[in-house]
């Protein structure tokens, strides 16, 4: 049986969401109801009963999800039973045998036998995942009538990173405050957790770091464990296990001890103690995430121990459970001469080999900082005997926050498909990843999470597409991102073709448009302050590598950051074919030339402009081509929900007046260095550099 509680909690949240225009609650859960009649006949005709013969929390969220669907996207009360009812056609929810060697322990298979459809799974979980797989279907209008769907998931651990702190802030969060209520809890437990961890299984994401990873020892005191527990106890029949960030230095700080040297006795067995408490209190609790030694936070290095130290014995403390330490690899020092691009390789790989079984290295996507473009991470395929998950971005801390419109996937699947010839040709990212390359016994892939307390969760409803995209990708790193920029736009915004075909063009071009006027050619900003305005001019800071210079090293003779043997020499660390490509000007691609070349300002490129010429073009389509987004946008009005569309329209007309902010702020800065004229037909922006960066000051003034 359903427990009539959940579906009642379901159900009142999603009456009250669909008695109101769309304020995106649902996300891309939201059944409406379909208008094809043809369709919902038939659909109607197929699913008269659900049929689920074990029981468990997870059957039935899978069989209450159904039931609120069906009776969204249908109008009909669909009764669960416990065997298929003869002369009927339904649904029927069934377990496979787990030596079926066609999918995978959270795979699952949906087919059509004998008039019902079939989702099986070997695990209770990878029914859910059908489950959810079916309505997607549904969702899109598309035939059931031989229906033959078989997935897998080709990365084990598919989580979000939520950078929460106690006290309710998101560090680098835009949609509001953080989701969980930590005043309120472990009693009070809000019913959007349920809906978080739905539109969560949806995607197939399986864990969550509730936890920011600069990170409150708070969290591990029995109050907070408390705290988490009541979290875990709703996710967990959605498949998610719950995951906590933790402060290296809490033996000292919480647990009163004199050191919390990682080799030291006393401190293993205060770890090994805690983690015993978590487990007796979070049974199915996942693991550690650890940043350390990086940006002032304590680590092994603090007692002359290495990361591998650090998290071997987090890792002996975590055995006994099964559960696993995930370490960071974001780490950079304050050295003036060193190139930070350099630093998670060379304080890495050395220690290839090195770590417990139970211990992944989570790394960037790129080698600086989720840049809005930036080449892989030379880690990738240096590592083959350490398990390396990846991290990606999905809150937008250098992609204009909630404001502007960027849609991810293109970014993912730049990253994933990289190929690092770690084993000759064909080596992509994606397979470092999920283990196929190097054999990893774990495998593992994190999206540093975009939501908040905001009704619609993400800010801006466009970047829930992000977060869509990301589970999606976790689940299938071959999937495009066109085709799941098509499910989520029909399955949030608008089913009616024309227009929905018009948002996909506009979501695939938002990225390279964001680019343009942002961070053309191999630029990067990843300076100090809050990743928002303008300041390529910013020179000063308490260390050098979070200076804009640093990373332009624009001067009268040019821009870029020579990386080549000439230069830092960073170039070294990728592959012969990846680095004789890049080493060259004439050959790097243009979209990295600037993070690998000091390039002058005359210098021709190979569509024949000057660097100086394509350079302003860049700056000047860029911003322009935000004017089309906003008329591309614009006509859609009718297809769609006009309250969000009107949230989204008014975001553009802002991200419009800062991306000529962004041009003009980098166009006079850069002008003041080159000495050029403007390139026809391009006009001088309005403010002189001055007034610009008074602009920006005032913008940054608290
Ligand atoms: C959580 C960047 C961000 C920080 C973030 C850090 C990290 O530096 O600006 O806010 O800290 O990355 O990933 O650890």
């Amino acid at each position: 049986m359903i427990s009539k509680i959940a579906s009642c909690i379901f159900f009142t949240l999603f009456i009250s969401s669909i008695c109101r225009a769309d304020d995106g609650y649902r996300l891309w859960l939201k059944y409406d109801e379909i208008k094809d009649a043809v369709i919902k006949k038939q659909y109607t005709g197929q699913t008269r009963f659900i049929a689920l013969s074990g029981s468990s929390k997870t059957l039935e969220a899978a069989a209450g999800e159904l039931q609120i669907a069906l009776k969204g996207m249908l109008g009909v009360n669909v009764p669960t039973v416990k065997k298929p009812v003869a002369g009927s056609s339904g649904i029927i929810l069934e377990i496979l045998p787990a030596s079926n060697q066609r999918i995978g322990d959270e795979g699952y298979v949906i087919s059509r036998q004998s008039g019902n459809i079939h989702i099986a799974g070997k695990t209770d979980a990878g029914i859910l995942y059908g489950t959810f797989a079916l309505l997607r279907q549904m969702q899109q209008n598309l035939p059931l009538t031989h229906i033959s769907i078989e997935s897998s998931p080709k990365i084990q651990l598919r989580m979000l990173n939520h950078w929460d702190n106690p006290e309710g802030t998101i560090e680098r969060g835009y949609a509001g405050s953080s989701l969980w209520k930590w005043y309120d809890l472990p009693e009070g437990v809000d019913p959007r957790y349920r809906d978080y961890a739905r539109a969560n299984a949806s995607i197939g994401i399986n864990g969550t770091v509730v936890n920011n990873v600069n990170a409150s020892a708070r969290f591990l005191t029995a109050e907070y464990l408390h705290k988490v527990a009541a979290l875990a106890n709703v996710f967990r029949a959605y498949g998610i296990k719950t995951y906590l960030s933790v402060y290296f230095a809490a033996p000292k700080t919480l647990g009163g001890l004199k050191t919390s040297d990682p080799l030291d006795p006393q401190v293993q067995a205060w770890w090994n103690a805690k983690v015993k408490e978590i487990y007796s209190i979070i049974p199915d609790f996942g693991g550690l995430l650890v940043k350390a030694n990086s940006e002032g936070e304590p680590g092994p290095q603090d007692y002359g121990r290495t990361h591998a130290d650090g998290a071997n014995m987090l890792a002996e403390a975590l055995r006994p459970y099964k559960g696993v330490v995930i370490w960071r690899a974001f780490v950079y020092k304050a050295d003036p001469n060193a190139d930070r691009f350099k630093a998670a390789y060379e304080e890495f790989t050395p220690l290839d080999g090195k770590f417990e079984k139970n211990v992944i290295v989570q790394v960037k996507n790129g080698p600086i900082d989720f840049q809005p473009r930036e080449p892989f991470s030379p880690l990738f395929g240096n590592m083959p005997k350490t398990p390396l998950g990846m991290e990606f971005q999905i809150t937008q801390e250098y992609l204009g926050f909630a404001t502007h419109l960027v849609y991810e996937a293109p970014i993912f699947k730049e990253c994933l498909d990289s190929d690092t010839y770690a084993n000759g040709k064909g080596s992509t990212v994606a397979k470092v990843v999920d283990g196929s390359l190097h054999q990893y016994p774990i495998t593992a892939i994190a999206g540093v999470a975009n939501t908040g307390s905001n009704r619609n969760w993400t800010g801006n409803p466009m970047a829930a597409a992000n977060w869509y995209a990301f589970g999606r990708l976790a689940w299938d790193h071959t999937l495009s991102a066109q085709n799941i920029a098509k499910e989520w736009v029909k399955m949030t915004l608008t089913s009616e073709e024309q227009s929905s075909n018009r948002i996909v063009n506009l979501m695939l071009k938002s990225r390279e448009i964001y680019v343009d006027y942002n961070t053309p050619l191999g630029l990067s900003r990843p300076w100090s302050g809050v990743h928002y305005a303008p300041e390529p001019w910013q020179n000063r800071s308490s260390r050098p590598d979070w200076t804009a210079l640093y990373y332009h090293r624009a001067d009268s003779a040019g821009i870029g950051f020579n990386r080549t043997i000439t230069g830092s020499d960073a170039l070294s660390q990728y592959r012969p074919e990846v680095r004789k490509q890049w080493e060259n000007p004439e050959t790097c691609p243009l979209p990295y030339l600037l993070w690998f070349h000091h390039v002058s300002w005359d210098k021709k490129l190979s569509n024949g402009k000057s660097l100086w010429q394509e350079l302003c073009t860049r700056f000047y389509t860029g911003a322009d081509s935000v004017k089309w987004m906003q008329n591309e946008w614009s006509a859609v009005k009718n297809n769609m929900d006009p309250e969000m569309h009107a949230d989204v329209a008014a975001r553009l007309e802002k991200q419009q007046r800062e991306a000529i902010w962004w041009r003009d702020a980098w166009v006079l800065y850069l002008q003041s260095l080159s000495k050029q004229p403007l390139p026809a037909p391009f006009k001088q922006p309005e403010m002189t550099l001055e007034e610009l960066k008074q602009s920006v000051n005032v913008y940054l003034m608290r």
